[in-house]
């Protein structure tokens, strides 16, 4: 099987480019795919790139990763602020997961100071717009190039 990662975007991602520029910069979530495959694809990774704006889809795609692919990146969008869900389903898949947002969660709002899937992340990437994804998928060819 060759090396897959699942990259996973949460509600509202849809909407890139569209609005909010100066917060989540120009790129839409179609450029944000092409960025990360094309990285993946250097790094010899394939990428299953997908959005939902459903917490319970999230969930199940999570754990459907289990024994399909070889770790997670995830930008829950506002759902990294309130979801013990996903964060219970990234626990329970324990493969490894590197966190994305497009904003400095820190520049912020305080209430999205805090997130939930950080615990069970190995790291994560904030505040560099689209370029975080590509990012995070050298982050994850790092980690399972250390676990193999
Ligand atoms: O910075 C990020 O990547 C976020 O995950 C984006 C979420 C936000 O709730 C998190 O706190 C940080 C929001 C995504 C909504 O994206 C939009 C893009 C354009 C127009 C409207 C929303």
């Amino acid at each position: 099987m060759s090396t897959k990662i699942l990259v996973l975007n949460g509600p509202n991602l849809n909407l890139l480019g569209t609005r909010e520029p100066h917060i989540y910069g120009n790129e839409t979530l179609d450029d944000v795919q092409f960025m990360t495959e094309a990285r993946a694809r250097e790094l010899g990774l394939e990428v299953e790139f997908r959005q939902s704006n459903s917490e319970s889809e999230i969930v199940d795609w999570i754990q459907s990763a289990k024994g399909t692919a070889h770790g997670i990146i995830i930008n829950a969008g506002a759902y990294t602020h309130t979801s013990i869900a996903i964060l219970d389903a990234l626990i329970a898949v324990s493969l490894p997961v590197v966190e994305v947002h497009l904003s400095n969660l820190f520049k912020r709002e305080e209430f999205r100071h805090h997130s939930f899937i950080t615990s069970a992340a190995a790291g994560l990437i904030t505040g560099f717009g689209a370029k975080g994804y590509p990012l995070a998928v050298e982050a994850m060819s790092s980690i399972l190039q250390d676990a193999a």
